[in-house]
């Protein structure tokens, strides 16, 4: 058996596969807010952050750890667990003293971790990915470097706010006794990993390229991000690793409390996306992951690393070795709704039967899909912009109106991709709006590729497992085949007559973007 976790924003989560079965066989979430109460932290960080900062306190990850592990004791028999990996929300970066490692070595199972570990915290709390507080931290790391396209050639990034080398920035400058008394930055992954091992661990490459401070070409800490960002840093960081390096035994903690057996190993932890992009059945060339959450995000393979000139998308280490891209969307369902709401519309408007009545429309009207800010392209939109017919801008026909907004979002997800030049054999599409078969139908006309959605629900716990499993010598991609499979029915199939339509139409809405950008 193989056990993945993935330590989210709101929730942790585990994953127990069986690779001779090709079952998953346990899958049990411990919620921060739900189950954690005494935490005030209803969504899993602080609320009410000043300045842009949002913290998250790690002693509720660790009583998490504690919590699941005991339900999971219930539920399952943890002694034929022979491996552990997992993931954790990027960018979150906890701080510890000269004793963490002594305290993680003398671990007692009379007493909880958050209880023994909480005298090695050097600060207090974590901030995680949602904090924008650093943005004269991100304007200075990039001057040292002599502009924010050095960073992003070297980094895979430009400095961005929620990045961790922004952040341990902020630290230092805010607080430089409590930056000097810190011995070791952990990422949230390395730190959860560390716990497992009962000693620090190193960081992986995946999650590693989201600090703002790894080589993309070397591989380990660029010796001018580090200097940028804060003294000695490079000192407080081990070497990064691949994904799945094994690290050694679990710690007797949890042999002794839970039932692990002292065989058990355990292999690094990675961030949530990479653990996604196994989980999706996406780490080899071909397919592409759009997932339409809150946000959009689009992810994929890259034969190697290279970056997104405009500065937009991100490169991180994809944990099956080489490099992986994320770029996100920061208008998704946020305007799908919003134009939704402003029609008063429902989701009925959005599906197979009623995009079906508009085909004849496909790629005529133009919408620039962008109801607020937008990270690709980063711009402080306030409302779509419209150029099409005259029914269509004034509004008064709503049908067009939804598939110039769906239309507009892919659009702009295919021209801000092309950068990577991937190969897209089929794209597996995830998140809540992915159900919708008019949505995904307009995803293949658009990409001209065929669609798929998976029976996974927790992607990242997931491909944690599959990562586990990998490091045990397991063929990770036989293992994908049994476990990333296309749910019956789920497969849809472009329309090629289209083509034509939208070739041309990328054209004139990547003119209609450009002018609009050039506005303000
Ligand atoms: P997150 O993980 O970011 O919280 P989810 O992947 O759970 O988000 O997706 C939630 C979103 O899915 C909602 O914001 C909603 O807009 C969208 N959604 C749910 N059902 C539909 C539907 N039938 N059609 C389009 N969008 C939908
Ligand atoms: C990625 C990002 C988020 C977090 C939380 O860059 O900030 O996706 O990983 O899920």
């Amino acid at each position: 058996m193989f056990l993945g976790l993935d330590s989210s924003t709101q929730s942790l989560t585990a994953v127990l596969i069986d690779a001779e079965t090709g079952r998953i066989t346990c899958q049990l979430s411990v919620s921060f807010g739900g189950d954690l109460p005494q935490y005030g932290s209803p969504s899993g960080f602080i609320p009410g952050g000043k300045n842009g900062e949002v913290h998250a306190n790690p002693l509720m990850w660790l009583d998490a750890l504690d919590l699941l592990f005991t339900r999971l004791a219930t539920a399952t028999d943890l002694s034929k667990v022979n491996m552990i990996a997992g993931s954790g929300q990027q960018h979150g970066s906890v701080y510890l003293d000269s004793t963490f490692d002594s305290r993680l070595a003398a671990l007692d199972v009379s007493a909880d971790l958050a209880t023994q570990l909480a005298p090695s915290l050097s600060r207090a709390s974590s901030p995680i990915w949602m904090d924008t507080s650093t943005g004269a931290e991100c304007a200075e790391i990039a001057a040292a470097l002599g502009g924010a396209a050095e960073v992003c050639l070297k980094s895979g990034s430009t400095a961005v706010e929620r990045f961790t080398g922004p952040q341990i920035r902020r630290f230092y400058k805010c607080d430089p006794e409590g930056y000097q008394n810190t011995c070791r930055i952990h990422l949230v992954s390395s730190f959860i990993a560390s716990v497992l091992a009962g000693t620090s661990v190193p960081i992986d490459f995946g999650d590693g390229a989201g600090m703002n401070l790894l080589s993309l070409s070397k591989l380990g800490w660029d010796t001018d991000l580090l200097a940028a960002t804060a003294p000695d840093l490079g000192a407080k960081l081990l070497p990064p690793a691949l994904a799945t390096s094994i690290q050694g035994n679990v710690s007797g903690y949890f042999v002794r409390k839970f039932g692990f057996s002292p065989a058990c190993r355990t292999a690094l932890f990675t961030g949530d996306n990479p653990a996604s992009l196994v989980g999706m059945g996406a780490t080899a060339p071909g397919n592409v992951v759009i997932s339409l959450g809150t946000s959009d995000t689009f992810f994929a393979v890259m034969p190697g690393p290279k970056t997104d000139p405009n500065g937009y998308g991100h490169v991180f280490g994809n944990p099956a070795g080489g490099f992986m891209s994320l770029i996100c969307f920061r208008n998704g369902s946020l305007a799908r709704e919003a134009l939704r709401d402003k029609l008063g519309l429902d989701w009925s408007a959005f599906d197979r039967d009623a995009l079906a009545a508009t085909r004849e429309a496909a790629g005529e009207n133009l919408m620039l899909p962008f109801f607020g800010p937008e990270i690709t392209p980063r711009h402080d939109f306030t409302q779509p912009v419209l150029e099409g017919s005259a029914g269509f801008k004034s509004g008064t026909e709503p049908a067009l109106q939804v598939r110039a907004l769906l239309e507009g979002q892919f659009l702009n997800m295919r021209l801000h991709s092309q950068w990577m030049d991937v190969k897209t054999d089929r794209i597996r599409l995830t998140g809540g709006a992915s159900k919708n078969d008019g949505i995904a139908q307009l995803v293949a006309d658009i990409f001209q590729a065929p669609v798929e959605r998976l029976d996974v629900s927790n992607s990242a716990a997931l491909g944690a497992a599959l990562i586990a499993a990998a490091a045990d010598g397991q063929d990770l991609s036989a293992l994908q085949e049994i476990f990333c499979k296309a749910a019956t029915g789920s497969s849809l199939q472009p329309d090629l007559s289209l083509a034509d339509k939208y070739d041309d139409a990328l054209g004139r809405f990547q003119t209609l973007l450009n002018t609009n950008l050039s506005l303000k």
